[in-house]
């Protein structure tokens, strides 16, 4: 049978992030993509690059799931760019209609060009509402320390922490990304699924951050659960294609790098140590 891969998430105009880098992972890794849309984000040049947003309304969302739903038999789904409480409100509820084997939710907090005000509005939305949905969920440094409540964290051991704090909100299992935010030579992703602490490293590539990381690492990861991997499987498999994507990273006009896909390239080899 074909795997399906669905996301529910943003569009990102440059196609470096968003639902258009999720559908060039679902594609690359062999799946049979498809996307609802929730916002368009809109980069201004004209602005330092800032993020022009706009939701879609919550009735054009529920008649996107409703469609790919209903034309196919999907059980597992990322969820990426979510917005406005509003959105996350509709999109919970379509979810909550139906059985999913994987919710994979990349839980996009901030974005540049949004009122400080809506964004804590939504980020306690998507905490109250979309990560008892989630069966996965991969935060950045950034959303770890505030899904976590933590000042901050600095160490793989604090990152480890925060995963737990994570998981003992709902997700069974949490991949808290470190990438280039932690210090030392490697980019660690900490794993935690209620019993197992084991971290993934590859060497980094740079210390700049590239743009579509996080979103290709979640759709990769429902990809190859859309295939029958586990979830540790397919968290190694995803690490190994972005680790390889930023090796092959795309300069254009923005002042970030975009991640970039190349058919047939050889994935990085990615490092395992089971911790405490
Ligand atoms: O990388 C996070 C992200 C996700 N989704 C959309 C985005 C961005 C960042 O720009 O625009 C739509």
């Amino acid at each position: 049978m074909t795997p399906l891969s669905y996301v529910i998430a943003g569009s990102e105009a440059t196609g470096g992030a968003g639902i258009q880098a999720d559908l060039k992972a679902f594609q690359a890794l062999g799946t049979y993509g498809m996307g609802t849309l929730t916002c368009i984000v809109s980069f201004d040049p004209a602005n330092d690059w800032g993020h022009r947003f706009v939701p879609l309304d919550p009735q054009v969302i529920a008649d996107q799931i409703e469609a790919a739903t209903a034309c196919h038999d999907l059980d597992v789904v990322k969820i990426g760019m979510l917005g406005t409480p509003a959105t996350i409100d509709v999109v919970a509820d379509s979810l909550g209609r139906r059985q999913w084997r994987h919710v994979v939710l990349d839980p996009v907090l901030i974005c540049k060009g949004q009122e400080p005000g809506a964004a804590l509005d939504t980020d306690n939305a998507l905490k109250a509402r979309m990560l008892p949905l989630a069966t996965v969920v991969t935060p950045n440094v950034f959303e770890a320390r505030t899904l976590a409540g933590m000042e901050s964290i600095s160490t793989v051991a604090e990152l480890a922490e925060a995963a737990r704090r994570i998981h003992a909100l709902g997700p069974a299992y949490v991949v808290a990304k470190g990438g280039v935010e932690l210090p030392g030579a490697d980019a660690v992703d900490v794993f935690y699924d209620g019993e197992r602490t084991i971290a993934f490293s590859a060497p980094k590539v740079g210390d700049e951050r590239v743009s579509g990381a996080g979103c290709t690492f979640a759709a990769a990861i429902t990809a190859e659960l859309a295939k029958g991997a586990d979830v540790l499987d397919a968290v190694r498999t995803a690490k190994g294609l972005v680790t390889r994507g930023i090796h092959d990273r795309l300069a254009c006009h923005t002042p970030f790098d975009v991640l970039r896909l190349v058919p047939g390239a050889e994935a990085v080899a990615v490092t395992e140590l089971t911790l405490d």
